[in-house]
């Protein structure tokens, strides 16, 4: 296995040692990471015939979880969650994070909002100061598509930066969400910026259905490192 999977790998590993226990409702996340992460929960539930139930953030998670043989649960049935583990595109210094680079952003923050705690497992390659260090495939906001260029030219107007429709693979079309919607990737931000505020302000443009700043709400994250160990923030 290469490094960047090793330490995916370790820190997956790592939160679920620690943060699932019997009994627990957990929230499962999107990405490649957390393949890792389900693989070490069904080793788990298996063996140590654990019960616990696990709520999808997307398609992907669910066919995993449906293949793994975990019980796979629903909002509607559980809406309250003991813990949510998932993946990010960039965390920084102070556990803000971009998401939403698979387009899973929108269930991904619903199911992390129901979760008493929200745990980031991430390579080393994610850990960065500033939002944007690392991360050059842009801020994530899912748009409702009738909105699309409106919201682009409010946030370039408002804020600055480029925002560009994201297209499908050969550019046959654009992204379209699990619900529905398209997807604008926002580059060129300024970085010194009070995230908070804007991502607040962004949430208040209409056609806007989530954006894929996460701000203020992970408790934990575990970077997987290069040599298999993990880093605690
Ligand atoms: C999801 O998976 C997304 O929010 C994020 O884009 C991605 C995480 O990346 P990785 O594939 O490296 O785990 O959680």
């Amino acid at each position: 296995m290469s490094a960047i999977n090793d330490a995916k790998k370790a820190a997956a590993h790592k939160a679920v040692n620690e943060y699932v226990k019997n009994g627990f409702k957990v929230g499962v996340g999107s990405g490649s990471t957390i393949v890792f992460a389900i693989d070490r929960l069904a080793e788990r539930v298996h063996k140590e015939k654990l019960n616990i139930v696990c709520v999808p953030t997307s398609f992907q998670s669910r066919q995993l979880l449906i293949k793994n043989q975990l019980t796979v649960g629903e909002l509607e049935i559980y809406p309250q969650l003991d813990v949510c583990i998932d993946g990010a595109d960039e965390v920084d210094s102070n556990l803000n994070l971009i998401k939403g680079g698979g387009a899973c952003l929108l269930e991904e923050k619903i199911v992390a909002s129901c979760a008493k705690i929200f745990v980031i497992i991430a390579d080393y390659t994610k850990n960065s100061e500033k939002l944007g260090d690392k991360y050059k495939k842009g801020i994530p906001i899912e748009v409702v598509p009738m909105a699309y260029k409106p919201v682009k030219q409010v946030i370039e107007n408002r804020f600055g930066g480029d925002l560009e429709l994201r297209m499908a693979i050969a550019k046959a079309g654009p992204v379209v969400t699990d619900n529905g919607n398209f997807i604008l990737d926002w580059r060129n931000f300024k970085q010194d910026v009070d995230w908070d505020i804007i991502n607040k302000d962004i949430l208040q443009i209409p056609g806007v259905v989530e954006s894929g700043l996460f701000i203020g709400m992970a408790q934990k994250v575990y970077f997987g490192l290069e040599d298999g160990t993990v880093k605690e923030q």
